[in-house]
């Protein structure tokens, strides 16, 4: 069957038993590509049916489809013309492993963040009916992502528009981990109701919503006892907001699915259909284990053993730090925006269930949470990956930094990413977060430095913010330059090599690649002295001044944007002291936003690696030029 899907819309010659095998030759194919190349597996193994049988009765593109996070969209890429492409799945320069508006027309709408989907559904079917034109628009959203506070406002706000929506809740019990809340508990209820049927379709709310033939209907059915009692509806929480509940639906039987979604484009308003399915179904391995199967690397197909051996990553030192420090300190409390695997936190949810708190896909409510705990005397540890920082920044600026509150924000995933691309990479937050005065924000250049600095931030009482990268540190590198104590004092840098051709300043895990490039610059005779920064906010600005007048040359390397960062902090320096003839070169990435591919490619792509970065340096050493220059290849 999958031979014959190449181009959007093949699906609809299909006839239902070739559906079904489709369905079977699809979960084989991503499973195939998965294991290749690694991404997320569990989920798009749940939707093989429901993409399946919204590609049949909707018209993509002309109606609008959006998945909500996005990560679940491997389905729908094959069912769009993009099975081939599939096989460069998160490669550089291959198709991305989220929906991507310039890859397909299909592709309404970008997303990689959760819980957009049902207000971009909204305003694409407001401008809709602004137009005066006739087209589904669709929102597909997981019971996890319905956790996000931005899904609960625009419920909120679409349940009383009387706009034409559909909201498809994929229902498979799991965010990530196992899923959290009263809206779980909530939906468990509505779990246990008799499942859709077709024949038993007799709901009063759904026929009054259906124009012209739903009133007289109504009343047909109101004449029998035997109707009444079925046009009772349990009062619910979708209900009651104003949307029409349909379900709950087999989320793996093709034809249920087709008829609700038929039924569905009867109704008028804000529609909901809750569609129960399993992640990773189909696959034993991950439906037994989906949270290890939400996102893979590659990965074995018979045995599910990765491929790639596991070794410590900074998340892991971040983990078992806290743990080591809670034991010491009962005031210690650990936050977690529905991602306490990714960001090392299971352990001590196992040590201290009391003092841990899984909010759902929630940074907003996490961060004023930890506000809320640190105004009353606890010392919380909130741990997200940078790029989701951004759906927190305000309450990092009003309810932590502006009460100089003591929360200890650790930024996880900070810097180039890789596959997941450019909604996850985790560039923008040092440039963000050097805006806001109070916080202190540092990064450790290995795991000893991060260890050292979360204890130091215990002691500080004061916001702080701890960036590290996903992965863990080079090892290699630590184990010949690693000699010096670790003191951590505020603001103040470490000297790791004293030269007198030319300042390196780096920060966080662009340390060690001062390092390497130090080793290089060795060998073709130049003397650098190099600064790990340590500190972005307050800068260690006396050892920088020193470093500079002494070299007239300075390099900056970061993995960040090149706007606001450390490069800008030090321009900064030399314009305010009025600095003269000194040559700068900032290393960062460009304004613009990075594409997925390894990180390996992406930083010999801008111009970040450190065969790059020598060759940039040699230039400084020719050229002998007054003004101050900064660069970034993109
Ligand atoms: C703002 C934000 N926070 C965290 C994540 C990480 N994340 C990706 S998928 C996911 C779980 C989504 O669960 P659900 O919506 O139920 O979809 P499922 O994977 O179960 O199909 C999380 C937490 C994200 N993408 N965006």
């Amino acid at each position: 069957m999958l031979e014959k899907i190449n181009k959007p819309n093949d699906l609809k010659k299909l006839n239902l038993d070739e559906k079904e095998k489709l369905a079977e030759e699809i979960r084989e194919y991503i499973l195939k590509i998965v294991s290749e190349n690694g991404g997320h597996l569990a989920s798009n193994l749940g939707v093989v049916e429901l993409t399946i049988a919204l590609h049949t009765i909707f018209d993509i593109p002309h109606d609008k489809l959006i998945w909500d996070v996005g990560h679940q969209s491997y389905v729908h890429k094959i069912l769009t013309g993009r099975k081939e492409e599939l096989k460069t799945l998160r490669k550089f320069g291959g198709i991305a492993g989220f929906p991507k508006t310039k890859e397909s027309e299909a592709d309404c709408f970008n997303t990689g963040h959760s819980s957009t989907s049902i207000s971009a559904a909204l305003g694409m079917a407001r401008a809709r009916d602004i137009k005066k034109e006739k087209n589904s628009v669709i929102a597909v959203i997981g019971d996890g992502a319905l956790t996000g506070g931005m899904a609960l406002e625009a419920l909120n706000d679409a349940g009383c528009s009387q706009t034409d929506i559909k909201v498809i809740l994929n229902d498979n019990e799991m965010s990530i981990s196992k899923n959290i809340g009263g809206l779980n508990r909530f939906l468990g209820k509505l779990r246990t109701k008799k499942l859709y049927k077709k024949s038993s379709i007799s709901l009063k709310n759904i026929l009054l919503k259906i124009p012209l033939v739903g009133k007289p209907i109504v009343k047909i059915c109101q004449r029998s006892k035997r109707a009444i009692k079925q046009l009772v509806i349990p009062k619910m929480y979708f209900e009651d907001i104003g949307f029409c509940y349909l379900g709950p639906v087999d989320g793996h039987n093709i034809k249920e699915l087709e008829n609700i979604l038929k039924l569905s484009k009867q109704v008028k308003g804000p529609v909901l259909i809750h569609v129960l399915t399993k992640k990773g179904k189909g696959y034993e391995i991950a439906e037994k284990n989906p949270d290890r199967y939400h996102a893979t690397g590659p990965f074995n197909i018979k045995t599910g053993k990765s491929k790639q051996a596991k070794k410590a990553d900074y998340s892991k030192i971040f983990g078992d730090t806290l743990v080591e420090l809670a034991e010491q300190n009962e005031k210690i409390t650990a936050i977690t925006a529905a991602m306490k695997d990714g960001t090392g936190m299971r352990k001590f949810q196992e040590k201290f269930p009391d003092r841990f708190f899984d909010v759902g896909i929630a940074e907003q409510h996490a961060l004023c949470l930890a506000a809320g705990m640190a105004k009353e005397g606890a010392i919380p540890f909130v741990s997200i990956y940078s790029s989701f920082y951004q759906r927190g920044y305000d309450q990092v600026i009003h309810d932590i930094a502006t009460q100089k509150l003591p929360v200890i924000m650790c930024v996880d995933r900070a810097g180039i990413v890789g596959a997941d691309g450019e909604t996850h990479q985790g560039m923008l937050d040092m440039a963000f977060f050097r805006l806001v005065p109070n916080l202190i924000i540092m990064a450790p250049k290995n795991f000893q430095e991060l260890r050292k600095m979360m204890k130091k931030a215990v002691e500080l009482k004061r916001p702080v913010i701890i960036r590290y990268p996903r992965g863990g540190e080079n090892s290699e590198v630590w184990k010949n330059n690693n000699t010096k104590k670790i003191n951590i004092e505020i603001g103040k840098a470490e000297k790791i090599k004293s030269g007198k051709d030319i300042t390196i300043v780096a920060i966080g895990k662009t340390v060690e690649k001062a390092i390497k490039v130090n080793e290089k610059l060795k060998e073709k005779g130049i003397d650098a002295e190099i600064i790990n920064a340590r500190f972005l906010k307050p800068l260690d600005k006396k050892t920088i001044l020193k470093s500079i007048n002494k070299t007239k040359r300075i390099v900056t390397i970061e993995d960040g944007t090149i706007i606001n960062g450390l490069g800008s902090a030090i321009k900064e320096i030399i314009v305010d002291e009025k600095l003269k003839n000194i040559e700068l070169k900032v290393f960062a990435y460009p304004d613009k936003f990075i594409e997925h591919g390894s990180v390996e490619e992406l930083e010999k792509k801008y111009g970040q690696d450190v065969e790059s970065i020598v060759k940039e340096i040699e230039k400084i050493g020719k050229t002998r030029r007054q003004n101050v220059l900064s660069t970034s290849r993109g």
